[in-house]
């Protein structure tokens, strides 16, 4: 039997080449390969640290559970593998009490436990700021098949300025026109709040390297609370299929300076885009029984 002194030795370079192989692992190898990982280290978000130890946490016990089977398979058909001689039905084996009690019971601690951490992240998501937190309020309104923007108490006088944007159309190179697409502005380190709403059908937010999305709907208004901690461009869709030009319902997200996203909300003032985003691409004005103004009552804005 090994000492605990040979152990620990062996342990040494165990741990030393561990500690080799991660530290040459880039963020996003780090990260379970997720999106939004750069080399600055700095994440996109307070929460993308979370939900990435959340996918990677499962992927180990996942792959630690995967090794232990193959391995208890691979060893049963090579140890009990029908051998040269050998005739009819080997012995039948049933009712193993201890066997079934456990293959019963692990995967229920498995399944408890990811349940458990699960929640406990979607939880901590998915709480919103209190009312004298937030320091950013956003509406996203989403609509077949772009996205509207508007920034609450942007101006001197308290009233919200907006963008409203229109679907993705192909620049002449073929490719996405990227200037033209909806853009949603974000002051870095702040704490927002981000309304979800939709003027028609379900739609999806989903900012891809923020590692959330959140369905949108009519009569029930989501939102989401969070805190963008890294300046740069991210890309946004919707995640919902939507209708025909679903896949050209995109959006950028700039998440800039307090300076930049001051400036930015005095440009859409002088632009004379202040108020509340109105109904002219709302396309449920003209349905029967809304009385033209069914969008009204139930976007509540
Ligand atoms: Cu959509």
């Amino acid at each position: 039997m090994p000492s605990k002194r040979r152990i620990r030795w062996a342990a040494i370079p165990v741990i030393a080449a561990a500690a080799v192989a991660l530290a040459g692992c880039t963020p996003t190898e780090l990260h379970g390969y997720l999106p939004g990982f750069e080399e600055s280290g700095q994440p996109a978000t307070d929460q993308t640290e979370g939900i990435a130890s959340l996918w990677v946490g499962s992927w180990v016990v996942l792959l630690l559970v995967g090794v232990i089977t193959w391995g208890l398979m691979l060893w049963a058909m090579v140890v009990y593998r029908r051998r040269k001689g050998q005739t009819g039905l080997p012995v039948q084996m049933r009712y193993n009490m201890p066997i079934e009690i456990f293959f019963t019971a692990v995967p229920l601690i498995l399944v408890m436990g990811m349940f458990a951490f699960t929640v406990r992240e979607q939880t901590e998501i998915e709480r919103p700021w209190a009312d004298d937190e937030v320091e950013v309020e956003v509406s996203a309104i989403a609509k077949q098949w772009a996205w509207d923007f508007q920034y609450d108490g942007a101006t001197a006088d308290g009233e919200p300025v907006y963008t409203m944007g229109t679907q993705a159309e192909a620049a002449a190179n073929g490719d996405v026109d990227q200037d033209a697409l909806p853009t949603l502005v974000l002051p870095v380190d702040k704490k927002v709040t981000i309304d979800l709403q939709s003027r028609d059908v379900v739609h999806s937010f989903w900012i891809i390297d923020f590692l959330y999305k959140k369905d949108m709907y009519i009569g029930h208004d989501n939102s989401w609370s969070f805190i963008p901690t890294r300046e740069g461009h991210y890309d946004g869709r919707c995640a919902e299929l939507c209708g025909e030009y679903h896949s050209r319902m995109l959006f950028n997200v700039e998440v800039v300076s307090e300076s930049e996203y001051e400036q930015y909300l005095a440009d859409l003032e002088a632009q004379g885009n202040v108020g509340d985003v109105n109904d002219a691409y709302d396309r449920l004005q003209n349905l029967t029984g809304t009385d033209g103004v069914a969008s009204e009552t139930e976007e509540g804005h």
